[in-house]
């Protein structure tokens, strides 16, 4: 039996390298070059093109690539009774947790403010925003956005989050369900989004949303582009409603070359790159969940369907 790795974006030939290390006996196979389709017992995913999974009559696992996993659901054929497993890794986590401190820590020290001194030779002194008007509200208390309020904590600065289920977080405060949302925006001046693209949540912060965060407030996205309305955040940032953005996911990625996002004064953007998949530190999961389908167990990090994450 066989693994399949399916991804464009990810280098097959290291994850070849670290699958093998754990399991040197391992079937790895690399879409399209299957083989004998009833051989794939597991598929390893990023964007796979609709219908292949539906095409894998034994396939006991799909495995993601990421820690997200609306990639995968966006399959009309994919097989409904396959588990889908998400990767959780420490090292993702890490990733993330930089990205996003790098984010908010800009914004509350005024980097771009001093890029453009620098421009003009002009040397002029700045101070912080001050920590009570730093106040940074995380959209998703998982994995990632539990493990980033709690680094935002440790810099001294006022966190809050929102999820669907209440949560405690020292240093924290929790909103939660759909009514915690807008007391969550009204106290974030900075406000960073971290949560799975379900369907729910697509869409979520749309002109209403956006206006009920506090005048000037700065939006951080690193979660899936389709959360943000972008005609609404462009039309708020415009109207000076929201100071300014920092993007790294898009509805359309890559982004296309004409859009707006590329050369807003206003927008620091990166091409999707808040936390990147080292195959070395996550191949191990994948072996293991490889080995729990086999003795019939549930994978690890399994998504609930249900809550579409
Ligand atoms: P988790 O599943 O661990 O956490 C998701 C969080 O969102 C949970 O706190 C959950 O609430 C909350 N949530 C889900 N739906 C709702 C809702 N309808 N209302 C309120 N809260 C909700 O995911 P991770 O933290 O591991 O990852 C989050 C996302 O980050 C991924 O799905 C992916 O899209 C993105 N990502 C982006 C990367 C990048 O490079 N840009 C890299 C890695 C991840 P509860 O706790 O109650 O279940
Ligand atoms: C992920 C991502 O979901 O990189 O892991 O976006």
């Amino acid at each position: 039996m066989a693994l399949l790795f399916v991804s464009d974006d990810d280098d097959p030939v290291a994850w070849g390298r670290a699958l093998w290390r754990l399991d040197p006996a391992l079937d790895y196979r690399v879409w399209p070059e299957v083989g004998a389709t009833g051989d794939i017992e597991a598929a390893l995913v990023w964007r796979p093109p609709a219908g292949i999974l539906a095409g894998l009559p034994n396939l006991a696992l799909i495995q993601s690539l990421g820690a997200g996993i609306d990639h995968i659901f966006s399959d009309p054929d994919l097989p409904a009774s396959v588990p889908v497993a998400r990767l959780v890794d420490a090292e993702l986590t890490r990733q993330m947790v930089e990205y996003v401190a790098l984010a908010v820590l800009s914004r509350h020290r005024r980097i771009d403010a001093f890029r453009s001194f620098q421009r003009d030779a002009e040397w002029r002194v700045l101070r912080p925003v001050p920590v009570a008007e730093s106040r940074v509200g995380v959209l998703g208390l998982g994995q990632i956005g539990a493990a980033v309020a709690r680094a935002l904590v440790g810099f001294g600065l006022e966190v809050s989050g929102w999820s669907r289920t209440g949560k405690h977080i020292a240093g924290v405060e929790s909103f939660h369900g759909p009514k915690g949302l807008v007391p969550l925006l009204a106290r974030s001046d900075i406000l960073v989004c971290l949560l799975p693209l379900t369907p729910r949540t697509g869409g979520l912060l749309d002109a209403r949303r956006l206006a009920a965060l506090p005048p000037g407030a700065y939006v951080i996205n690193a979660a899936r582009g389709e959360m943000v309305v972008e005609e609404d955040l462009l039309a708020a940032i415009d109207a000076g409603a929201v100071s300014g953005a920092w993007l790294d996911v898009f509805r359309t990625e890559p982004l296309p070359a004409d859009h707006r996002f590329w050369s807003h004064p206003a927008i620091t953007m990166t091409p999707h790159v808040a936390g990147l998949t080292v195959p070395e530190t996550a191949a191990a999961q994948v072996i293991e969940n490889l080995e729990r389908v086999r003795r019939g167990e549930p994978p690890r990090n399994r998504v609930d369907l249900a809550a579409g994450y």
